[in-house]
């Protein structure tokens, strides 16, 4: 199963990143734009997971969560990585709560690090993906509107990770929520972290 570990975004919040991106999508550039109700901000991409493995990666996300503190973030602002002027990722940052997202990501990646799962080589930088550059097609006009389009500020509420499985298809992946872990201690998460008995 590929999956990976997210934050999920209210509804106001993806309503204003697809605007975002009817926005850019104007450029006539050749990219996978994400669609809007897949919008989310990643913590840590786990790629292919044994299902076996499922029991003890919800059991750790649920002790991360537990001992995280809720917080806020705001999203703000356009860019591109790895540069603005060569864009293949397209993203809205993220200006204020940028040091409790790196916090949450590294305690994640921590967690599952001690149940083998590989760290990453790049250091952690806050984002929501919104597009793929697919070629270099129209490059030029989404050059010009990338850095003349603004995304007002946003504040999300951080309360719970989910871990999420994206399928693949023709059509663009499917994310479907597995597990939910509520920040704070506010219990043992759902889904695969369910409360034992005995
Ligand atoms: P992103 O954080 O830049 O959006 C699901 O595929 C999510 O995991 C995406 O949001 C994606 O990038 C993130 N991700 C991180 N590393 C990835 C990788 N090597 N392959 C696919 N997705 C990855």
């Amino acid at each position: 199963m590929r999956l990976f570990v997210a934050l999920e975004l209210p509804a106001g919040v993806r309503r204003a990143l697809g605007e975002l991106v009817r926005r850019l999508a104007s450029s006539g550039a050749d990219v996978k734009w994400v669609e809007e109700e897949n919008f989310h901000l990643t913590l840590k991409f786990l790629g292919e997971v044994e299902p076996a493995r499922l029991p003890r990666l919800g059991e750790a996300l649920s002790r991360v969560a537990g001992e995280t503190a809720p917080f806020r973030f705001t999203a703000a602002g356009t860019g591109a990585f790895p540069s603005v002027r060569r864009p293949r990722v397209i993203w809205v940052g993220v200006d204020r709560g940028r040091d409790g997202l790196r916090e949450l990501a590294g305690r994640v990646e921590a967690a599952l690090a001690e149940l083998g799962f590989p760290r990453e080589d790049r250091p952690f930088t806050a984002h929501l993906t919104v597009g793929r550059v697919r070629s270099p097609r129209g490059g030029e006009a989404l050059v010009g509107l990338l850095s003349s389009t603004a995304f007002p500020e946003r504040e999300v509420a951080v309360e719970e990770m989910v871990l999420f499985q994206s399928v693949l298809g023709r059509g663009g992946p499917v994310y479907t929520a597995l597990g939910r872990y509520p920040l704070g201690g506010a219990g043992g998460g759902t889904g695969l972290s369910a409360p034992r008995t005995g």
